[in-house]
């Protein structure tokens, strides 16, 4: 009975694994680049339904998108929309995700309730890992990655993104990790799930999302797109299973208000501890903490390092397909 209850398992799960007239919604644009092996660039979305304010959340969200365009990527941002795993949304699918206030944050966790019961959401970095490994998108841009939350060696708070970053071949453009997290234990984290991590440009400093600096290095650092590619090249020949982390210092011009951003992190972060924020609420409750604290400083540098990752992301991405095919 066991035997027969688990064939006939067995076949539903491959018939279904990945079929993506069932589980995935592919976007007829990233459908035929992916076939035409032209450079794709997936985007994650708990930045639009949780990490940004209405209606910054959409114009950034489109302006990533045109920015992936202008450096002729195709851009494919991943949600989950009414149980379907999307890659690459319409613009009407983006607007709902930057209106609704109902939308959960979608992580690899959370992938299984939110399908099976259909509803949306906006994946994390490691829910859009999932979707761009399952698609075969080897290059993903975002803002900055969750890590290991200050006090996280107490708390045990630690994104599931590093995690993924060890379990799944896909390349990561940041601006590094925020100093809402303890940034020392990341990156020991990171180390220890056989990440590979290098800074872009010429310093291996290993940059703190809103500065240059974050008082870490890098293990290594790339020079330019060409040697990005190649270490992503290598990871994947290699079959090594792991991603790669590039962490993009933040343009000269936004990395100004270092010790403003720093104070109001501090305050939203035991703001937070003292109003009890746990799991996944906390990132939402401090970026949303310190936006208010610094009078929409802290917003404006979010967008100008996400932009500047887009491009620098879209270049790798571009690259990578001129090396691969
Ligand atoms: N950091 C940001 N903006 C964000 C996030 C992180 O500056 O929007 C989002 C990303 O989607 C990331 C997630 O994957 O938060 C991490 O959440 P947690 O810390 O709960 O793992
Ligand atoms: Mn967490």
């Amino acid at each position: 009975m066991l035997g027969k209850l688990s064939s006939a398992m067995q076949r539903y799960i491959s018939a279904n694994s990945c079929r993506p007239d069932v589980l995935f919604k592919i976007h007829s644009t990233v459908g035929e680049a992916l076939a035409e092996h032209r450079p794709v660039v997936a985007l994650e979305s708990t930045i639009i339904t949780h990490g940004m304010p209405y209606p910054q959340n959409l114009s950034t969200a489109k302006e990533v998108e045109d920015i992936v365009r202008a450096e002729g990527v195709t851009p494919a941002t991943v949600a989950v929309l009414e149980g379907k795993v999307h890659v690459g949304l319409s613009s009407d699918e983006l607007d709902f995700l930057a209106r609704s206030k109902t939308t959960l944050k979608v992580s690899r966790r959370d992938m299984p309730y939110v399908i099976s019961k259909g509803l949306s959401g906006g994946t994390t970095v490691s829910g859009t890992m999932i979707a761009a490994h399952k698609v075969g998108i080897p290059v993903f841009v975002t803002g900055g990655i969750g890590g290991v939350h200050r006090d996280g060696e107490n708390t045990l708070d630690v994104s599931a993104d590093l995690t993924e970053l060890g379990r799944t071949p896909i390349a990561v453009v940041s601006a590094g990790v925020k100093s809402i997290l303890d940034i020392g234990r990341t990156l020991e984290l990171l180390e220890t799930q056989g990440v590979c991590v290098a800074t872009y440009g010429e310093s291996k400093s290993f940059p703190a999302f809103f500065s240059h600096k974050s008082g870490y290095t890098s293990p290594y650092n790339v020079l330019n797109a060409d040697e990005a590619a190649e270490l992503i090249a290598s990871s994947l020949s290699l079959g090594l299973q792991s991603g790669v982390l590039l962490a993009v210092p933040i343009p000269d011009e936004y990395a100004a208000a270092g010790q403003q951003i720093e104070d109001a992190i501090q305050a939203a972060v035991t703001e937070a501890r003292l109003k009890g924020i746990r799991g996944r609420d906390v990132t939402p409750f401090i970026l949303h903490r310190v936006n208010e604290l610094t009078a929409g400083q802290s917003l404006r540098a979010n967008i100008a390092l996400i932009h500047n990752n887009a491009r620098v992301g879209s270049q790798i991405a571009r690259a990578l397909s001129k090396r691969t095919h």
